[in-house]
């Protein structure tokens, strides 16, 4: 099977999860400059936006970095042709089927890796032409599937030919470890890195996830057909109350509208929406994205010291950056 580092022609398999209105230019240039592979979120944003953030991005960096297509935005077409024009390595999808533009986009050269919540749809993708899967547990911030990232991997694993990257619940060597064991060739951290050093969140944003808890996170819009897991505050209570009143969806859309960009931008964290994975618990430190892949892997390598575990001569379970 192709290894992800060579596929993707990074260092560490280790892929920063796209966070709309979050990982801009300045994230994913950081990532990949630190050996992982950088993506960029097209979020709701037009081409336009992201033709902009793309050209900031290789000016911020030489190596390879990805772009998110967000399925459910009205601009998904106008990203798919900015990202065709500009040559981008790879392209993610989340929160739809990416099934009718995976063509057009491989035409183009480009890596085309969707977010898969379950064993259908992975099967779906790989036979629309993915060249790999991000398997996205419930345990991830943002829009979510049903199932844990503990039982999904490995049954997606079974069910495809195609490399398997992990999501949801890591954000450590002991992460990437289990990730591993359950038979993901790669792992996508999206949490951990809202508190990079280059991450452009509000401050407030930040310091929200350094102080959050274990059970800090729920699911919202669970009734609506889009669970969206963030931070607990104001904003969460008030739509979790509306859930359970059965109050019409347009209600609900009304109060959120808006929400991601007041809690990114404006740092507004009672009304706005802090989407965060339930690791948030173990996210402590402000670090620049080098340190923190390096720590990453180190501890991971710690992990399987005298361990003995080569995927091929001279080549590390982990990829080849060490
Ligand atoms: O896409 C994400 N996470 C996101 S997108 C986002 S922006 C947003 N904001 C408010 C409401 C909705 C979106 C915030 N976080 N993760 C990848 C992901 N994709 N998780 C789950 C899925 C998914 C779900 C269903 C992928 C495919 C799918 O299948 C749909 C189908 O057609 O069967």
């Amino acid at each position: 099977m192709i290894n992800i580092c060579e596929l993707l022609g990074i260092e560490f398999p280790i892929i920063q999860g796209a966070m709309a209105w979050i990982s801009d230019s300045s994230l994913a240039a950081a990532v990949s400059n630190g050996g992982g592979l950088g993506v960029i979120a097209g979020g709701g944003a037009d081409g336009e936006w992201l033709r902009t953030e793309i050209r900031k991005a290789k000016l911020l960096t030489d190596k390879p970095f990805g772009v998110n297509i967000m399925l459910l935005s009205p601009f998904v077409e106008d990203q798919i042709k900015v990202v065709c024009e500009e040559k981008v390595k790879v392209v993610t999808t989340g929160a739809g089927n990416p099934g009718k533009f995976i063509e057009r986009l491989k035409a183009n050269g480009i890596i085309v890796i969707p977010v898969v919540p379950s064993v259908a749809f992975a099967m779906r993708v790989e036979r629309a032409g993915a060249d790999a899967v991000i398997a996205e547990g419930q345990e991830a911030g943002g829009h979510i599937g049903e199932i844990t990232t503990m039982a999904l991997v490995p049954q997606v694993v079974d069910a495809v030919k195609i490399p398997v990257i992990a999501a949801g619940g890591i954000c450590d060597g002991r992460g990437v470890c289990a990730a591993y064991m359950l038979g993901a060739k790669g792992v996508q951290l999206g949490t951990r890195f809202v508190v990079a050093d280059e991450c452009t969140v509000s401050e407030n944003y930040k310091d929200a996830i350094i102080k959050a808890k274990d059970t800090d996170t729920c699911a919202t819009g669970r009734s609506t057909g889009h669970p969206v897991r963030v931070l607990k505050n104001k904003l969460s209570r008030e739509v979790m109350a509306l859930e359970k009143k059965n109050i019409d969806l347009e209600e609900i859309a009304r109060i959120c509208t808006g929400s991601l960009r007041n809690a990114v931008v404006e740092g507004d964290m009672e009304r706005g929406s802090i989407m965060s994975g339930q690791i948030a618990g173990l996210v402590k430190r402000r670090q620049p994205a080098e340190d923190m892949i390096r720590e990453i892997f180190e501890e991971a390598y710690k992990i399987y010291e005298d361990r003995d575990i080569i995927c091929g001569p001279g080549r590390s379970v982990f990829g080849n950056g060490k």
